[in-house]
């Protein structure tokens, strides 16, 4: 987990050494639970890429700082990815102070970015241990065991710190390494060759969307939502998939398509190459732009979109 922007999805694909979640340099990229599977002579690691967490707008941004919250629960290890790159920010401090409160037995923090410069370390070290002091004394003010508190919020081998650039090849292996350590040993949840359980319509509904959040370099595509509604695959060699999408004002809809339908056939191309690269089989769109005013608010259309059943 982790502020947005911070590189979650970009370390989740790397470990994996496939993509398994989308990444954009825009916030908000990552808008459902992604399970990535790593399969290693190690053993196996099952990721939980989150939406990262930021201030909400909206029913829709309340959707995914809830679901980043809830994903955080019931895993074995918390991988927390900073941005180092950035001074720390509040969305940073803000699970530093959970953690400190709730007190994971096994914690990473993973200081992403260490390729640029300037890196702030030292500030985000520091920041923890203003998280930690705060917990301590709030402990005291509630008058509990200060000294056994104490030893639980940081034992001698939690939290780890790693430095990572998850942008290269070899640049998360300390991560990797930290994960395993952690990890306790148990059957494999799934069999080797699979790198994700992510839905198949998902999963072509994000790629559409990340091809978007390249292309357009506005609010637009945070009030867009993709619905992938049918892959028909009978008898052909070809997938032919549906696909709506919807935006919250009419005059979305022209910026969406583009002058001579240029974006969305920009968007179509690129989304059917790498689909088709994904699944194997050659993958042709027909993408529908239609206006839904306030589709963030509506359950069905949320649901249909994986945003209110978490996948953990
Ligand atoms: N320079 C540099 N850029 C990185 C690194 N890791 C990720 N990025 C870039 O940071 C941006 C955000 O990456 P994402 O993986 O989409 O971030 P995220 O944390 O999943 O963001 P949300 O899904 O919005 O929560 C992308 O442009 C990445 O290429 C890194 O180690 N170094
Ligand atoms: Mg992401």
């Amino acid at each position: 987990m982790g502020r947005t922007n911070a590189g979650k999805s970009t370390l989740v694909n790397r470990l994996v050494g496939e993509k398994v979640s989308i990444v954009s340099p825009v916030e908000q990229t990552t808008r459902n639970t992604v399970r990535g599977i790593v399969s290693d002579p190690r053993g196996q690691l099952v990721l939980l890429d989150t939406p990262g967490l930021h201030k909400a707008v909206g029913t829709l941004g309340k959707l995914l700082n809830r679901m980043a919250r809830r994903s955080a629960a019931g895993t074995d290890i918390t991988c927390v990815v900073f941005d180092a790159a950035q001074e720390p920010q509040l969305e940073d401090i803000g699970w530093m102070q959970r953690i400190a409160k709730e007190k994971p037995e096994k914690v990473v923090f993973v200081l992403n970015k260490a390729d640029r410069a300037p890196f702030f370390e030292t500030m985000y070290r520091e920041a923890w241990d203003a998280a930690k002091a705060e917990s301590k004394s709030e402990v005291k003010g509630e008058q509990r065991n200060v000294e056994n508190s104490a030893v639980r919020l940081e034992t001698p081998t939690s939290p780890v710190w790693v430095k990572c650039i998850a942008t290269t090849e070899g640049g998360a292996k300390a991560v990797m390494d930290a994960l395993f350590d952690f990890a306790e040993e148990g059957e494999p949840l799934f069999d080797d060759d699979i790198v994700t359980d992510y839905p198949r319509k998902l999963a072509i509904a994000d790629t559409i969307r990340e091809k978007y959040l390249a292309k357009m370099h506005q609010e637009v595509p945070h009030e867009m939502g993709i619905l992938v509604k049918k892959i028909r695959e009978s008898n052909s060699p070809v997938w032919e998939v549906d696909v709506e999408v919807l935006v919250n004002r009419v005059s979305q809809k022209p910026i969406v398509i583009g002058k001579g339908a240029e974006t969305v056939k920009y968007v179509r191309k690129c989304a059917e190459r790498e689909l088709s690269d994904v699944f194997g089989v050659k993958v042709a769109l027909e993408i529908w732009v239609r206006v839904e005013p306030n589709w963030m608010k509506n359950e069905r259309l949320l649901a249909e979109m994986g945003y209110l059943g978490e996948l953990v």
